[in-house]
């Protein structure tokens, strides 16, 4: 596929989403195609990693759900730090969450809840086994929360149980002008409040880019990522006797081409793209390096509980994936910094070779 081929500032120019054109950009910029899965157990741990290692990446993958003393807190808290560490480093925050449910529900835990991911993660992802609808459903969800930003809104909040007549349903309420509901139910509403609220997202380029000192918040060389939000579909798995079937993966193919201004493109184990016009982006978990001065030979030793590990060089020239994300290669490296430069630059040598 012509994609295979092409440098990323060139598919920067024809990717349909625009963080995917953003992210394109960044990657040229700087010479990265990693993205670092920090799954440490503390929110203490992940700021600290997220700092240290974000020069390297143009990714962060978070899974919220597993790191303890989250602070959800929608103005101050963990989302909001990670989303200030985005800014000065220049990377994208990628909630892990592989929602899956009815679109209704995916709605409601994407934009509200405990996390609000929405407000901090550029890109999230879905697994579409519940039928593709859903996809329509978060992208919807998506729109509808760009569409607030920098709005002031006013929202009306109604307490207590509703009385006939509360009910709108557009049928004749027989119930003879009583202060039941139509389900025969006494009620009566405490209050109606009306509030204003000013929303600005916690990456917005509205906010301030240096603080009091003088120091600079925001990565130099490029712009500010756009206000909006991706999706990747979940469409291979790296783990042992995974249960997706090439059908299923070719349903998240369709599914990515009819929503390709939410959809940036897949978790996959390779290249999928295909139609000529196709410039979906590819991040692809199980991948591992030798250590330092062990021979590579494309595989490494899994992790026991069916985790399996390709080579950046493997899954880049080989396969065509565009950005390799790695954990505990990283992770538990005795320096991580030092030990993300090492997969950059590996990362980003098995791409330069993938286009000679
Ligand atoms: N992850 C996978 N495989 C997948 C998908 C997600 O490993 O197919 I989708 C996640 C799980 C973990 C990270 O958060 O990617 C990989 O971590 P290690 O590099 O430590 O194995």
């Amino acid at each position: 596929h012509p994609t295979l081929l092409q440098p990323y500032s060139e598919r920067a120019k024809t990717a349909t989403h625009p963080l995917s054109r953003y992210l394109f950009r960044l990657m040229d910029l700087k010479a990265s195609n990693l993205c670092l899965s920090a799954d440490v157990t503390t929110a203490r741990e992940l700021l600290a990693l997220a700092d240290r290692v974000g020069p390297s990446i143009v990714v962060l993958k978070t899974h919220y759900d597993l790191i303890s003393g989250w602070d959800y807190n929608p103005q101050t808290g963990t989302g909001v730090k990670l989303a200030a560490l985005a800014r000065k480093h220049g990377f994208l925050i990628f909630e892990d969450r592989k929602f899956v449910d009815i679109g209704k529900t995916v709605q409601m835990q994407y934009t509200a809840g405990t996390a609000r991911i929405i407000e901090w993660a550029h890109i999230t992802n879905a697994n579409i086994d519940a039928g593709k609808d859903m996809v329509r459903a978060m992208a919807e969800a998506a729109a509808n929360w760009k569409a607030r930003i920098h709005y002031e809104v006013k929202t009306s909040v109604s307490v207590g149980t509703p009385v006939a007549g509360q009910f709108d349903d557009g049928e004749e309420q027989n119930n003879g002008g009583s202060d039941r509901d139509s389900d025969g139910r006494k009620g009566s509403i405490v209050s109606i409040t009306t509030v204003t609220q000013s929303f600005e997202p916690a990456d917005s380029p509205r906010l301030a880019k240096t603080n009091e000192h003088g120091d600079e918040l925001v990565f130099p060389g490029i712009e500010e990522p756009p206000m909006d939000r991706g999706l990747l579909l979940l469409a291979q798995m790296s783990s042992k006797g995974c249960l997706m079937t090439k059908d299923y993966t070719q349903a998240c193919v369709e599914a990515a081409r009819e929503h390709k201004d939410f959809v940036m493109g897949y978790v996959a184990q390779e290249a999928l793209n295909s139609a000529p016009d196709d410039n979906f982006i590819h991040m692809t978990p199980g991948c591992k390096l030798p250590p330092p001065g062990e021979e590579e030979n494309g595989h490494v030793e899994g992790d026991g509980l069916g985790q399996q590990y390709n080579t950046p060089a493997k899954l880049i020239t080989l396969l065509g994936t565009d950005i390799v994300i790695v954990g505990r290669g990283i992770i538990q490296a005795a320096d991580p910094p030092t030990e993300a430069e090492r997969y950059r630059r590996k990362a980003w040598k098995a791409y330069l070779a993938r286009l000679s």
